[in-house]
């Protein structure tokens, strides 16, 4: 725990449920049940637990389709979810090694993770995956038992389908390799931050995480001097996030990296309340990143998962 989740209380009753179904292969993940008063903000919200589903089967989850739902199953709008965030505690990042590996995410943004054919992100059996939600209700409608659920479509190591080749999610940070939240002020504003690439390797695509008033994102190669991509986010007349484009690069076979690649992330806001919004932003580029050469990413296996706690590196909030 670190000092931003002291100021949370935890929601009581909120519990993970996790259905594997073979047939269809597709893990759903659900969260809840959360009830959610109207006008609430995230740190007056009590919030779910950090929950941990340990993945059952060995071979690679393919794609993320997040969405909230009621008790009876029914579509509740996305701008509730402040944040969620899920972390193989397993492994670390290939980017940030003092985190865990950051394999998804999403935000009010709702961003669908589809899958991109013959690639997967590997997993092994028990593999512990920690799930970090933080709820808010910006509405002035209320909304009871709500629950955040996550279909992940996988293939197994034993079906005879061909080996798929691996990805790394790639979580590129206005924060660089500390706790993604800040405080933004009001008006407008621009923060930004860098990250080094210690492999060659290509990435297929790119997207963001930004939080309401998140005007967009621009992330840039700049040992190459080059633009990766310009992401405008999509705001309603209030300026609260409706969404933030996907870049593909998979045609091209992906944007090539170079190991000592610096890359930087830059986040813009435009903030009309007025007032500081303590911890009321985020700036993240995500991707998925193909090393040249995958033995080398073997070595990001932990031996004592865990050690986030003790580091106090766990993720913002
Ligand atoms: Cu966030």
């Amino acid at each position: 725990m670190d000092m931003q989740h002291m100021h949370h209380s935890v929601a009581k009753g909120v519990t993970l449920e996790a259905k594997v179904d073979s047939v269809s292969h597709t893990a759903t993940l659900r969260v809840g049940p959360m009830n959610l008063p109207a006008h609430t903000s995230h740190m007056k919200m009590p919030q779910p637990p950090d929950l941990v589903w340990q993945v059952p089967f060995d071979g690679w989850l393919l794609a993320y389709h997040p969405r909230l739902v009621d008790a009876s199953g029914n579509s509740v709008p996305g701008t509730l979810l402040h944040h969620t965030a899920f972390w193989n505690e397993n492994r670390a990042d290939f980017l940030c090694p003092n985190k865990e590996e950051h394999i998804f995410g999403a935000g009010s943004e709702m961003t669908d993770w589809a899958e991109v054919p013959g690639y997967g992100y590997h997993v092994q059996k028990g593999d512990n995956i920690r799930i970090e939600t933080m709820v808010y209700n910006p509405t002035a409608t209320s909304y009871d038992k709500v629950y955040l659920e996550v279909a992940i479509p996988f293939q197994d190591a034993t079906e005879s389908a061909a080996a798929r080749k691996n990805v790394y999610p790639a979580w590129m940070d206005v924060k660089s390799c500390g706790n993604s939240g800040y405080d933004v002020p009001a008006g407008k504003s621009e923060k930004s931050g860098t990250v080094t690439v210690k492999y060659d390797g290509v990435l297929l695509g790119v997207g963001g995480h930004l939080h309401d008033y998140g005007r967009g994102i621009v992330l840039e190669d700049t040992t190459r001097k080059e633009t990766v991509a310009t992401l405008d986010a999509k705001v309603d007349e209030k300026g609260q996030l409706e969404s933030v484009p996907v870049k593909l690069f998979v045609q091209e076979g992906g944007f090539k990296f170079s190991a000592g690649d610096v890359l930087k992330t830059s986040a813009t806001y435009d903030n009309p309340t007025g007032k500081l919004l303590r911890d009321g932003a985020m700036g993240i580029a995500v991707g998925y990143f193909v090393p040249a050469d995958d033995s080398k990413m073997a070595a990001l296996r932990r031996k004592t998962p865990g050690m986030h706690e003790m580091a106090g590196m766990s993720h913002d909030h």
